[in-house]
């Protein structure tokens, strides 16, 4: 009895935890789609102040039995030689771009080349946001696309989506969340940790 109980206990409360990390050049939104994301999934989450944001923030979402651990590890050139600190032990990517900033796309895209290159995030989903498609003037997906098409033949077999998203207004959040959740729940080279809810 004892041991069916412990079973049921487990069942309802366990979640399998899956660590996401957030990364994308500083200014790409990786903060604001952060925030955005709590909003849409946790109930009476009423944000955060800008001013606590530091640099390796950390949140939650829960999504059925799924939950997925965010790192945003920050995009400046100093902090990107950190990255792959936290890739042996990440489920799955979210890879943010300023779809506004010509400029830095290429910038972008080396950061990108250098990150999905790496041995230790083999396998590892990623999810491409093209984010502020909110602004006119923004370049589109398939402008995207192309400035980071010699990156496929990298990227390999793993589960890869470019998603246009806007941080700002939440447009392509949920969807973007819930294609994460979908992959890193179906790859079993990653299995989640078990966490009792608290
Ligand atoms: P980061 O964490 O990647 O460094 P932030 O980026 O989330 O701090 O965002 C950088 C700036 O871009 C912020 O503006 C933020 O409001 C803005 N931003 C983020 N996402 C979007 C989006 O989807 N649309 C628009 N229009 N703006 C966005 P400030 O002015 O605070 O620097």
């Amino acid at each position: 009895m004892y041991t069916l109980l412990s079973g049921l206990y487990k069942y309802v409360f366990r979640k399998d935890e899956y660590c996401v990390l957030i990364l994308g050049l500083d200014n790409a939104g990786k903060t604001t789609f952060l925030e955005q994301s709590k909003t849409r999934f946790n109930k009476n989450y009423k944000g955060m102040s800008l001013s606590k944001i530091t640099t390796t923030v950390v949140g939650t979402v829960d999504v059925g039995k799924a939950r997925l651990v965010f790192w945003d590890l920050g995009g400046q050139e100093e902090l990107q030689s950190l990255w792959d600190k936290y890739y042996a032990e990440c489920h799955g990517v979210i890879y943010v771009i300023d779809s506004t900033d010509e400029e830095r796309l290429a910038e972008s895209k080396r950061a990108f080349e250098k990150m999905v290159t790496s041995e230790a995030l083999d396998g590892v989903p990623i999810l491409v946001l093209a984010n502020k498609q909110d602004i006119e003037t923004c370049l589109s997906i398939p402008d995207i696309k192309t400035a980071f098409s010699d990156c496929s033949s990298k990227i390999g077999r793993r589960d890869c989506l470019t998603q246009a998203c806007s941080a700002l207004t939440g447009k392509g959040v949920r969807e973007g969340i819930e294609w994460m959740v979908k992959c890193v729940v179906r790859n079993v080279h990653r299995p989640p940790r078990q966490r009792d809810i608290t």
